[in-house]
């Protein structure tokens, strides 16, 4: 049984090192670049990275109101960013973005968004897997203090009708979390998009560096493969002001197996035309979920958070 053939152009683009020096501006003409770049290669939606307009600023020690002031968004599209909107209509590309949310109320949030190529926004996302600590670590070489400096996200994990696909979105360590795309796959996403900045170092113990490239490929691979869907993950990284970040950004196939891959830590776009109708064939028979799962045997999933007790 073959199914139509339903087909994307699939766009990631990765971005280098955004310093401390560099301002939203800079970022933004190199994203233009970028769109620029994946057009011309097919593309029809195009990932960028988690906190693609600044340098990751969680690995510094401030107050809530510094970081607040300097590195989130008070709205989106704002002034800095309206030139990407505009570029994306121009070009009739849609886009992910990923940004530093501060609301109107006044809540910090780690977030992403979907945009149309339209230019419109058709959903957005807050981070909900928000790893590091809230502290302060002197001895660290660096922080990690995205759970100080963003609330858990309160958006859950949707998934969005765009460009005529079923598309699901998060955030970095979200995706090493196998439930942050099972809730997605159960919506009927068909690609889940993300950005991440992973630093190369662990600042809790000497992990060996080439871990960070494996779990992180592992990741988007099981997850793709296990949800019959693709998965396409956008880097910021390089070393920003001397702090190393991963890059091997990747599109993955519902097959499990990486058909495209970055070869540098700077700006660059990888692309592919995704056949949409590759992982009905996952979905239809070895993960077809309605078939073969079993809810009534997976409820310590939702009713623990650590683990705890064998059940009796
Ligand atoms: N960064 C890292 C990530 O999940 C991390 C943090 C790395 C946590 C490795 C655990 C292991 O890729 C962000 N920003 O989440």
């Amino acid at each position: 049984m073959t199914s139509k053939k339903r087909t994307l152009g699939l766009a990631v683009a990765q971005m280098g090192p955004v310093h401390l020096a560099d301002d939203r501006l800079a970022a933004v003409r190199r994203m233009i670049e970028l769109m620029r770049d994946a057009k011309s290669r097919g593309a029809e939606f195009v990932v960028f990275p988690e906190l693609a307009l600044t340098t990751f600023f969680p690995r510094y020690w401030m107050t809530e109101e510094q970081a607040q002031e300097r590195f989130f968004e008070k709205t989106m599209p704002g002034p800095a960013t309206q030139p990407l909107f505009d570029e994306a209509r121009a070009l009739g590309l849609g886009f992910y973005l990923g940004f530093a949310e501060l609301t109107p109320q006044g809540r910090p949030f780690n977030t992403s968004i979907i945009v149309g190529p339209d230019g419109s926004i058709l959903g957005k996302y807050r981070k909900i897997h928000l790893p590091g600590h809230s502290d302060h670590k002197p001895d660290a070489p660096f922080q990690h203090l995205e759970k100080k400096f963003f609330d858990v996200g309160d958006l859950g994990f949707r998934v969005f009708d765009t460009q005529g696909v079923r598309m699901g979105m998060c955030l970095c360590n979200d995706r090493r979390w196998p439930e942050t795309y099972r809730v997605m796959a159960l919506q009927s996403a068909e690609i889940v998009v993300l950005g991440y900045n992973t630093p190369s170092v662990n600042i809790h113990w000497n992990e060996p560096v080439h871990l960070r490239t494996t779990t992180h490929l592992l990741s988007l691979q099981a997850s793709a493969y296990q949800n019959g869907i693709w998965v396409a993950a956008a880097a910021k990284c390089g070393a920003e002001d001397g702090f190393h970040m991963i890059g091997s950004s990747a599109i993955v196939a519902p097959t499990g197996e990486i058909v495209a891959r970055s070869l540098t830590e700077e700006d660059e776009v990888i692309a592919v035309r995704a056949d949409l109708s590759l992982g009905e064939f996952f979905r239809e028979h070895v993960f077809n979920f309605a078939k073969h799962r079993r809810p009534e045997h997976y409820r310590l999933i939702v009713e623990r958070t650590g683990a705890g007790e064998p059940i009796a």
